[in-house]
């Protein structure tokens, strides 16, 4: 192969980026962790504020289930385990789920 073949634009390899898959942390309503220990857990892993809590908290409540946010899959499973050992440290059904994004 002369030096000149190198440069040929099907012997010069594309960048392939693939981005990892994100997959999403949901919560799902139950019917007796208390609404103000779910705000402290999702402050906790999640580092949301206090208004953001509430919010996805009163939409899990209300709606049976709230996509809390998206990680890579490594993240999303230990804060969903994370989330909900808490609760079963308080004795509290609550519950994380995960799930592929798309
Ligand atoms: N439904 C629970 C209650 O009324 C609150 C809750 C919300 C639990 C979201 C789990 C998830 N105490």
């Amino acid at each position: 192969m002369s030096d000149i073949d190198v440069l040929k634009p099907e012997t010069i390899a594309k960048p392939k980026i693939e981005q990892p898959r994100l997959y999403k942390v949901v919560l799902l309503n139950d019917d007796y962790t208390p609404r103000e220990f779910v705000v402290q857990v999702l402050k906790a892993v999640f580092r949301t504020n206090e208004d953001q809590a509430y919010r996805i908290m009163m939409t899990a409540h209300q709606k049976g289930a709230c996509v809390v946010a998206t990680f890579t899959r490594d993240i999303a499973e230990s804060k969903a385990t994370e989330g909900t050992e808490m609760g079963r440290q308080k004795g509290y059904p609550l519950a994380f789920s995960t799930e592929p994004e798309e």
